[in-house]
């Protein structure tokens, strides 16, 4: 997996406008809220089955009803395709 360059980077996140650039680092991140914790907790099953499928997997943190997640490709240093699509996954099991 080859890091996207910031030109790739940007359109792809033209598609996914919720998610930011984290400062100082090669990643994106996203502030996922929910009704409750089960409902929080619902969404990191759907991601973590998808993680594993895709064998990528995000940093997150989560308290009660909140999900912050960060993705980069640790292998690569830095944001990949991979990355892209675990993030509009996470947009689709969030609606
Ligand atoms: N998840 N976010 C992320 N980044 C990686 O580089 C990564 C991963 N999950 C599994 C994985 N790499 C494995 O391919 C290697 O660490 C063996």
């Amino acid at each position: 997996m080859k890091k996207l360059s910031p030109t790739e980077r940007a359109d792809a996140l033209k598609k996914l406008p919720k998610w930011k650039p984290v400062a100082g680092r090669d990643a994106i991140t996203r502030k996922f809220e929910f009704a409750n914790f089960s409902e929080a907790f619902g969404f990191m099953s759907r991601a973590a089955l998808q993680a594993e499928k895709m064998d990528h997997h995000p940093e997150w943190f989560n308290v009660y009803n909140k999900v912050e997640v960060t993705l980069s490709t640790h292998d690569a240093g830095g944001v990949t395709q991979k990355d892209i699509d675990l993030a509009a996954a996470m947009d689709s099991f969030a609606k």
